[in-house]
This record gives structure tokens, sequence and C-alpha cells, in this order.
């Protein structure tokens, strides 16, 4: 702090900025011009505002990017990545490498196309899909108020800064997410708005005539203009939003490819290489004579003083962290909620095993999250609007307010994909673990938050209910028939689909243990029978069936013929059809099939010994049938709905779609008997 305070005395000196943002600007053309692709408009453009920021105002230490308490700096408008593999090479991280850099967009090289989080430190969220890393930044500015409430100053105090171009401000999430922002007050989230009025088709006259100003004043936001190539206005305009205690947003203007004398101003420097002539002419322009990826040794002295300054500021933490009363608390914090996620069920486990309750998944949810919430402190829950649905909020969680940022739990309002984005942004930042509901049908709505979840290896959980046509009167628009597949098809995301009481509390500690892969839980609207409790009557972490993926429920008395394969709510439809089946004398295991994911990283010996060559495999799952052969093999069976489905009572509709055993038993003694 002493240092930042220091800094911001210091008269600006555009003699030793302007060949800081001009090694941005060379770095960023050249190595456009090595990969021969990429967007160097972006960052050319951003370069004096970057330098002022992490000069004069980002909060960081080069040498020690885990700094729990440094400022986080996302780069929303993520195509222009070279802007932050320059910051990161030039204050002295140790990696981007100049050599990285040089590989910029090669395989192998951490400089991807877009920032990705898990490639470089320093990189704080991947981006690229525009408007998501701004609405990340919200959940990591709403996790550091939720710290510092718990903690506070000494501990948590930092600030979350952005910069977003025209794109990451005209996509519908940026309405969501600053919505969230504006009303939850979050004043340390400052936004650099890479004003340069152009995209990629052209001008922004082309496409839009909105005051984006106005509009973040409409919403709570502090708004700051500056002259995104003058340094005195930009960091005025810094100062400012800092000062203010709203989110501020800094709409810098600016000039996209400044420097590039005949392109820049124009959508020529977005997303192609300048090509050597241009890029002549703008060393001429910067008057930076050094050859590609050198740079000078002052300015690079420069840079990496820039890169140590918070290093004395870091110590200082470490010294009242060590010296806190806060220190354990603070540490456990920090360290998840993984370790302690069987300890906080067992004990409800076994008394379910003792006393069997017949409830909708989406019930068995909310008594689960009961003891888990009370011993889980990282926990924070919330809902978009769909709280009393989605069973989400707990005795534990008092409501996360402007007033009490120490709350535990989120009204998100209906902003799905904002909520996913700001559970990113939680994540990411770190402390504390961020679930989140609404109906499963809507996942659609989010799905490319709940991807980058995903992508990022980050540890989102999604409450999603009413998964089925089981949720009855609201008809197709609301039942998911292709979501619960869908989401499987999503690399590094579990999609659990419990069907009980027991497996719902033994999904959510696998959620709650995965730390670096997200989950989703799709849970019933409608009430389902307890199948599981023998043999959990001293449940431990050892115990958790669901842990494989998927297990046999129920063996075969006869001599089996059939092996049935279901999840959620048709795992006791297949139960019914299984004593049916036995009834006839044709043995029939049920296999309960919670997630897909966890039973295909089990060894081939035990997926052969649930899914035997010798049975008939028949898959009983309300939604699309695609997906299951890989279970039932080509010679199975496939019982689902492969339509939308319809409006009325819930009951009427599993009939409807031949989900009973009357119209699914007969299917499979025909498919025997040919
Ligand atoms: C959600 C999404 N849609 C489309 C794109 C493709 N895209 C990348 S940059 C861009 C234009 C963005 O314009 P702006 O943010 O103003 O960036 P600038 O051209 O000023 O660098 C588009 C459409 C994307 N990356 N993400
Ligand atoms: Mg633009």
């Amino acid at each position: 702090m002493r240092q930042q305070e220091h800094s911001r005395i210091m008269t600006i000196d555009p003699a030793r900025l302007q060949p800081m943002a001009n090694a941005i600007r060379a770095l960023s053309m050249d190595a456009v011009q090595a990969a021969n692709s990429g967007h160097p408009g972006m960052p050319m453009g951003m370069a004096d505002a970057a330098t002022v920021l992490f000069d004069r105002h980002l909060k960081f230490d080069a040498s020690r990017p885990d700094w729990a308490d440094r400022d986080r700096f996302v780069l929303s408008a993520g195509h222009g990545s070279m802007l932050i593999y320059s910051l990161l090479n030039l204050t002295g991280y140790a990696h981007p490498t100049m050599e990285e850099i040089r590989n910029f967009r090669q395989l192998g090289s951490p400089c991807a196309g877009h920032p990705e989080n898990f490639l470089l430190d320093g990189v704080e969220c991947t981006t690229g899909p525009l408007g998501q890393g701004l609405a990340m930044a919200v959940g990591m500015a709403m996790a550091e108020r939720h710290l510092n409430a718990k903690f506070g100053d000494d501990l948590v105090n930092h600030r979350t800064w952005v910069v977003a171009g025209d794109g990451c401000l005209m996509e519908g999430i940026n309405h969501e997410a600053i919505g969230l922002a504006g009303h939850l007050k979050l004043g340390h989230l400052n936004v650099l708005w890479d004003d340069n009025a152009i995209t990629i088709d052209g001008g922004t006259d082309k496409s839009t005539s909105e005051d984006v100003c106005a509009r973040y004043e409409a919403t709570g936001w502090h708004v700051v203009r500056c002259n995104g190539h003058d340094f005195e206005s930009i960091d005025a305009a810094l100062s400012e939003a800092k000062a203010d205690p709203r989110p501020s947003l800094i709409a810098c203007k600016t000039i996209i490819g400044k420097g590039a004398p005949n392109k820049e101003g124009t959508s020529a420097t977005h997303g192609a290489p300048l090509g050597p002539d241009e890029i002549a002419a703008a060393r001429e322009e910067l008057g930076w004579d050094a050859e590609p990826f050198v740079v000078p040794s002052q300015i690079e002295a420069d840079w990496r003083g820039v890169g140590a300054k918070g290093a004395d500021a870091s110590a200082e933490w470490d010294a009242r962290l060590a010296a806190s009363s806060h220190k354990d608390a603070f540490e456990a914090q920090l360290a998840g909620p993984a370790a302690g996620a069987d300890a906080a069920i067992e004990d409800y486990i076994r008394e379910l095993a003792a006393e069997p309750k017949k409830v909708a998944t989406r019930k068995a949810s909310e008594m689960a999250l009961g003891p888990l919430t009370e011993k889980l402190p990282q926990l924070i829950g919330g809902s978009a609007d769909l709280t009393g649905s989605n069973n989400t909020k707990t005795a534990a969680t008092e409501p996360f307010t402007h007033e009490d940022y120490s709350g535990r739990y989120v009204y998100y309002g209906i902003r799905e994909f904002g909520m996913a984005a700001a559970m990113n942004g939680m994540a990411l930042h770190g402390g504390v673990t961020p679930y989140g509901g609404t109906f499963l049908i809507f996942s659609d709505y989010c799905r490319n938050a709940i991807r980058l979840s995903a992508l990022q290896q980050t540890q989102a959980i999604y409450v999603m209910t009413h998964d089925s046509i089981g949720l009855g009167e609201d008809g197709p628009t609301h039942q998911p028939i292709e979501q619960v597949m869908s989401l499987r098809l999503v690399p590094n995301l579990y999609t659990f689909r419990p069907c009980d009481t027991i497996e719902t509390a033994e999904c959510w500690a696998l959620a709650i243990k995965a730390t670096e892969t997200p989950s989703v839980l799709a849970l019933t609207r409608q009430g389902l029978p307890q199948l599981r409790g023998e043999g959990d009557e001293a449940w431990t972490g050892a115990d958790n069936r669901c842990a494989k993926g998927g297990y046999r429920l129920q063996s075969a008395s006869a001599a089996r013929k059939v092996v049935l394969v279901a999840s959620g709510s048709e795992v006791s439809l297949a139960v019914d059809c299984a004593a049916k089946l036995e009834g006839q004398g044709i043995g029939t295991d049920v296999v309960s099939m919670p997630c897909t994911e966890l039973f295909d990283a089990q060894d081939a010996s035990y997926k052969a010994d649930l899914l035997p060559s010798d049975a008939l495999i028949v898959s009983i799952e309300a939604g699309v049938t695609q997906g299951w052969e890989r279970y039932t093999g080509l010679g199975g069976l496939n019982i689902g709905i492969d339509r939308f489905g319809a409006s009325a009572p819930a009951g009427e509709l599993f009939e409807k779609f031949g989900l009973t055993p009357e119209a699914i038993v007969p299917q499979i003694l025909n498919k025997l008997s040919s």
C-alpha cells in the first residue's frame, strides 16, 4: 500500500511511460506477425492505459503470482492476449519467457491464442468468449468482499481490474453482470473500457447507438472518461475510480492499432498481422528501432521495477497474516472444503439409512446442504430467482448483500448466465466454493459459462432442478429432454443425476471433492422413493457408491439375462421393471448410473462386470436416448424420450411417453425373444 501511495504522488513522466507502452506495442505486433495470426489492434490501442494501470495502480508482485491479496487483472477482451503476455513478460513473471512469446499461438507455448488460466500464472481466468471475463470479474469482486467481511482489511483488501472492449459491453451477459455488480455495490471492481468504436465489421456505428455510459450509470455504476493515450488523463480517471465507492467504468477513448500509421483506427488492425511494411512504418512512428522480441535494457529495467514494486506490500501482508488472530481460519478458508466433505455428511447419511425418506432429489439436495453449509464455511450458495424451487437456501447461509458481505447466499436475480460466470469468478478467486441453482432447462442459458468452468478446471457446482418431464405441468419449454445428455458431452464436467436421498448426498460430496472439475447436479421436482440404505448404516466416504459413477444397485435373483441401467428418477422405475421380469423368471440386475463421466473412468473389468456382454442391456432415462448405446451396445435397448415433452401432470406424462413398467417390460421381452 505504502508503495502505491508513493507512486501516486510521483509525477507522471511520459518520457519513461511512453517507451514502456511502446514495448507492448512492439511485442504485440511482432508476435502476431511471427504467428501470422492474432490481434495486434487491441494491445496497441490499450498499451498506454495498461501501462498506467500496472505502473501506478495495480497491486501485484510478479515474483508471487499466488499472493492471496493481490489485485486481480482480467483481460476480458481475450483476443488482445498479447497485451497480457507482454505485461507478464515485461514485469518479470517467470512466464511467458521471450521465447514463449516468439512462439505465440504455437503448440506448446503457454501464449495461446486467448489467455488460459491454466497455462500461465497471472492469467486469472480464461477469456475469449466476449463478455464473460467481465462477468467473472464480478464474481472475483464478490469473493473479495466476502473474505474482507470475514477477515478484515489487514488480510483481504484488493481490487479487481478489467480491460474490456466494445464486444464485451455489447454482449447480453454484460447486462446481467453489471446489474449484479451495481446492485451489490462492488466498489473494488474497476472496468477499463477500450472505447475505440471499432469491432470486426468496422465502426460500431454500423451496429449500435447505445449510450454505454448512461447504461452503466443507470445500473448504479460510477463512470469516468479519459483519453486513453494521455497518461495524466488515464491516471486521473483510475484514481477517481478507486476513490468512488461504486463499481467504476473507465471509458478510455482509444485508437485501435495506435502506432501503426496507415492502419490505426480501422478494423484492419483487429485480427490480422499488420504486415512487414506497416510494421516498419510503425517502428518509425514509435521511434522503436530494436529488433523483434528485443526490449532495450532501460525500458526492460523500468518494467521489471514495476513488477518488483509490490514486493514490500506482499511482505507486509505476510507479517500481518503471521500476527493475525484469523491466521488459521483464513488458511483453512483458502484450503477449501474438499477435505471436510465426507465427514460433514456421514451422520446425515447414517440417519437416512436408519430412517428412509421419500422426497424429491431437489429436497434431498437441500437436506444434504444443511450439514454441508453448516460445516463447510467456504460454500456460498445462491439461485437465479428460484430459491424455493431449487432448494438452495439453508439455515446456515444468510443473504449476501451490500450491507453484509459476510452472507453466504446470493440472490442472483434472473441472470443465469451472469450467475454461472460470477460463480466461475468466485471459484477462480479462491477462498470460496460457489454453488448456484436454476432449472435444468436453463443450463442452456448459461451453457458457455459451464463450458468455461470445465475448461478452466474451476469448481463451480450447478444445482439444476426440474430435470425431466417429471416437472409436469409447466410443459415442454421447461422440460429438459436433451440437456442431461448434452451436459455429459462437455469434457471435465461431472453431470450427476442421483436417484434418491443417499445418492444425492453422495453426489454432493463428490462435487465438493472435485477441486478441478465443475459439477451439475440434475435433480427432480417430483418425490422419489429411497432405494439405498442397506449397507449404509455405518457410511463413511469410502462407502460412496456413486464415486465409481455407476454401480450395481440390485442383483438378479434368477439367472441373469437383463441389466437395466438408469439414472435419477428412472432408477426406481428400473427397480419396478426388474421386479416384473424376475416375476417371470428373468434374472435382472439394476445398475444405477448417477455419473457417466466417473463410470467411464473405471477400469475395463469393472465396466464389464457391471455391463456384461452376455446380458441384454437396457437404458432407461427420461431424456434423449442418443448416447446410451455406449453402454447398451447396438444390440441393447434404449428407453427414453426423443421428442419434446408436453404439459400435464407428471404421472400422466410418464405414461404417455412409455416410461412405465407396463410399457417397458414387453419391449424387453420382445427383444429377448428376437
Ligand atoms: C461471444 C463472442 N462472440 C464473438 C466473438 C468473436 N470476436 C472476437 S473479437 C470480436 C470483436 C470485438 O470487438 P471489440 O471488443 O470492440 O474489440 P476490438 O476490435 O476493439 O479489439 C468478435 C466479434 C467472440 N470472441 N466471442
Ligand atoms: Mg472495439
